[in-house]
């Protein structure tokens, strides 16, 4: 069947911007291939995050470039960065076949919330939550001074006395200020702590001391990162974007399960075409474990498919066309 490929480049502007390694983030750039082969369609987001990702938007472009004239000839493709891989990845599976297809598309996505941005914001979001409050959330800790943190947790805990905590602070702490933190905020409210120290060694320290259990995030992608041997760990939290292609994450997936640590599908601040692909992957791979896909409600538009009913969807034809086989 005759094979036909296209890339899009598409803009969208965040607003609360949100903090993404220290630098504020005013709009999500990205690109969308778009793979077709006979009658059926399948796309993918490549969107290289800025101070997360190894590659710049420009890389993934021109890398692109390169392998999609490849796949539209039938010849085998390899690929460097991981935002290609996985974006690749998802268009490749959704053009044989589909199972990254959103099965609802525009369905409310679910999973646990992430608390980010200010303490105001975060308390505010809380107290005027809609409906039931979750049991359980994700908060973004180490950015703003120790007093306003400590009255946003204090905040929360009073509104909700048996809230989870999976508490966030991207490896900002010392080991003695991450003591200080577990001890003011007691073990009974910490799901678990993410990438809590400077150093994997000082987390898992921490973990000891206090019988709290340890996520990964960033020790993943560390060169020559190997799973310590420590019962500590509790889970990865995987976010393909960062990482590869659907394969890798298989991989790790399951690597993991057989330590029997759990694995959390996490975004990238993907658009909500990327977010519905990876709610589907977790849904596939991960189906016992909520995924971390709070980060759209600061996009102004949705992308293609899925998102807020209530913002305006881009279609291809609002994309800039960057090539066409
Ligand atoms: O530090 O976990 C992070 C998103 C982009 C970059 C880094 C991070 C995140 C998230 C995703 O927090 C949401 C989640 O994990 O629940
Ligand atoms: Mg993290």
């Amino acid at each position: 069947m005759p094979r036909r490929a296209a890339l899009y480049r598409y803009r969208i502007p965040l607003e609360p911007q949100p903090l993404c390694a220290g630098q504020r983030l005013a709009a999500r750039d990205g690109l969308v291939v778009q793979l077709q082969q006979g009658e059926h369609c399948g796309y993918g987001e490549v969107a290289p995050l800025p101070g997360f990702s190894p590659e710049t938007l420009q890389q993934a472009q021109r890398e692109l470039l390169q392998t999609l004239p490849l796949w539209v000839a039938g010849q085998p493709i390899t690929v460097d960065s991981p935002s290609v891989a996985f974006g690749l990845s998802c268009a490749v599976d959704e053009v044989a076949g589909a199972h990254s297809t959103p099965a609802h598309c525009g369905s409310p996505l679910q999973g646990y919330p992430l608390l980010s941005g200010t303490p105001t914001q975060i308390i505010e979001r809380w107290q005027q939550w809609q409906g039931a409050r979750p049991s359980l959330a994700k908060l973004k800790l180490g950015r703003y001074p120790i007093a306003a943190e400590q009255q946003m947790v204090h905040a929360l805990l009073r509104i909700s006395p048996t809230l989870k905590l999976r508490i966030d602070a991207n490896r900002s702490w010392t080991l003695p200020q991450a003591r200080e933190w577990a001890q003011w905020i007691g073990v009974e409210a910490i799901d678990y702590l993410e990438e809590p120290c400077q150093q994997l060694g000082q987390s898992l320290q921490l973990a000891e001391e206090y019988g709290v259990g340890i996520a990964l995030d960033e020790s993943l992608r560390d060169r020559h990162f190997v799973l310590p041997p420590s019962r500590h760990i509790r889970a990865l939290v995987l976010k393909p974007s960062l990482t590869g292609s659907i394969a890798q994450l298989e991989k790790q997936i399951d690597t993991a399960t057989r330590r029997g640590i759990t694995c959390i599908l996490s975004s990238s601040y993907e658009s909500s075409l990327g977010i519905g692909q990876l709610q589907a992957l977790a849904a596939r791979l991960t189906p016992d474990s909520a995924p971390g896909l709070d980060t759209l409600g600061c996009f102004a538009s949705n992308l293609l498919r899925g998102g807020d009913p209530a913002k305006p969807t881009l279609s291809l034809e609002q994309l800039e066309p960057l090539w066409q086989s």
